[in-house]
């Protein structure tokens, strides 16, 4: 049976401190995830949508968050899949509106079957209303007939919403800083990753497959309760120079690097931890460079995450490593300058093409707004908020528009931390990931 991960009070904070900005008039209505139809009748894994994880914990398909102020104090109803012996020997039990009722952080539970009447009438004494749309076809078909209704209650009357507000950035500016019960799970999910990390460092081999490290990987999330957060990147040699290569499905030979990009989700929080090992355990000199110059940025880059420094201060710490690094080994032949760029968009980028950081929590490239109007250094870090760091550099073998030392052709190397901001400084949620040449060194192989 489904429980809770948080505690009541923590599902009601949350509740409070976003209705506390809905006006009283309004009506809120927050739809989980549709289900999603892989072929004919098999689906994809269900997978709620955060906003509902977020204000309830309610995981199961198809239902609705209703709230609504009663004058004295919100209410936050919940329409649910009714019991229904037939569907439940099919597709599994359901809690049920009883169980929901009593055992989940709302004031009442309803039946699906139940919403459209509740809702409508519901609408008829809202001034408002605040949809999250496009989850939900007949949610959003409701608030669209009453938005559009020319009935009499609507024209002579006056009732019924007359205006539409997305609630989500409400939401996910709540969702930007951790409570320290969100940061117990998220060291949780980090550890999980971490130790899957080591686990496939201490099975590589030479010519050990993409899929077998996923296998391994994906087998430490499955055999611990958990599943990944987003598909796992695994990539041996020039594969690592593929931002985002998936296909997973080739040998890695002797010599070369893989790069593994893989998280986990422990109670819907996402861990993301990027390692790169050379799969017969031993650095060349030409990876043993690269490699050192990425991981001094990536120390540089978590250093930069101090509570008040701005939101890119760890893109512009790797980025004056990666540069300064580039041009000593004679990759860029430029000033420090041109490798920065205007708006750190110099020659730097031909081989480092991606951000620092990115948010991370329920999601795992977690919502809210880092940098206003898209300009600008971003808003100031804050206690509470998580991120990753993550600098790379590549020199993909096949590229044609960059020249590309032969020592180095065929390198891809990204290292990736997830980093919780304290007001002691950052603290590394994924320290137990080995990192050091020295530490993979040992790892790599020891556990044929
Ligand atoms: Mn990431």
């Amino acid at each position: 049976m489904a429980r809770l991960p948080f505690s009541e009070s923590e599902y009601r904070g949350r509740q409070s401190r976003f209705l506390d900005k809905i006006p009283h008039d309004c009506l809120v209505l927050i739809p989980t995830n549709p289900a999603s139809i892989r072929s004919n009748d098999v689906h994809y894994p269900f997978r709620a949508s955060s906003y509902m994880l977020y204000l309830c914990g309610w995981s199961e398909p198809e239902s609705v968050l209703m709230a609504k102020h009663n004058g004295k104090n919100w209410v936050v109803s919940l329409f649910v899949q009714p019991n229904d012996t037939t569907a439940e020997i099919w597709e599994g039990r359901r809690i049920g509106i009883e169980g929901a009722s009593s055992g989940w952080p709302i004031d009442e539970a309803y039946s699906l079957l139940e919403m459209n009447e509740i809702v409508t009438d519901s609408l008829k004494k809202s001034n408002g209303v605040y949809l999250i749309q496009n989850l939900n076809a007949d949610i959003d078909q409701i608030v669209n007939d009453s938005l559009t209704s020319k009935s009499r209650q609507r024209n002579t009357y006056g009732m019924g919403p007359i205006s539409l507000v997305d609630p989500s950035s409400l939401l996910d500016e709540l969702r930007i800083r951790k409570s320290q019960e969100e940061i117990d799970v998220m060291q949780k999910s980090a550890d999980l990753a971490s130790m899957a990390h080591s686990i496939a460092m201490k099975k590589s081999h030479t010519g050990i497959g993409e899929w077998e490290i996923q296998a391994i990987i994906e087998g430490c999330f499955q055999s611990n309760g958990s599943q990944w957060s987003y598909p796992s990147i695994v990539g041996g040699g020039d594969n690592a120079t593929i931002l985002h290569y998936h296909a997973n499905n080739q040998p890695v030979s002797d010599g070369e690097l893989v790069l593994v990009d893989a998280g986990c989700e422990v109670e819907g929080y996402a861990s993301d931890i990027t390692r790169t090992w050379p799969v017969n355990g031993k650095f060349t000199e030409p990876q043993r460079e690269i490699y050192n110059l990425v991981l001094e940025a990536e120390i540089a880059g978590i250093e930069a995450c101090q509570v008040g420094a701005p939101w890119n201060a760890s893109h512009k710490a790797t980025m004056e490593v990666i540069s300064r690094g580039l041009i000593e080994l004679g990759i860029l032949n430029c000033t420090f300058e041109e490798a920065m760029g205007e708006d750190l968009d110099g020659k730097t980028r031909q081989f480092f093409m991606h951000g620092t950081s990115h948010s991370l929590g329920l999601d795992v490239h977690d919502v809210g707004v880092t940098r206003p109007g898209g300009k600008g250094d971003g808003r100031l870090l804050e206690e509470g908020m998580v991120l990753t760091v993550e600098p790379g550099v590549y020199f993909a073998s096949w590229r044609e528009d960059v020249e590309i030392p032969e020592r180095y052709s065929g390198i891809g190397i990204r290292i990736e931390d997830d980093v919780l901001i304290t007001k002691n400084g950052p603290v590394v949620l994924t320290s137990n990931c080995p990192k050091e040449i020295t530490e993979i060194e040992t790892l790599v192989g020891s556990g044929l």
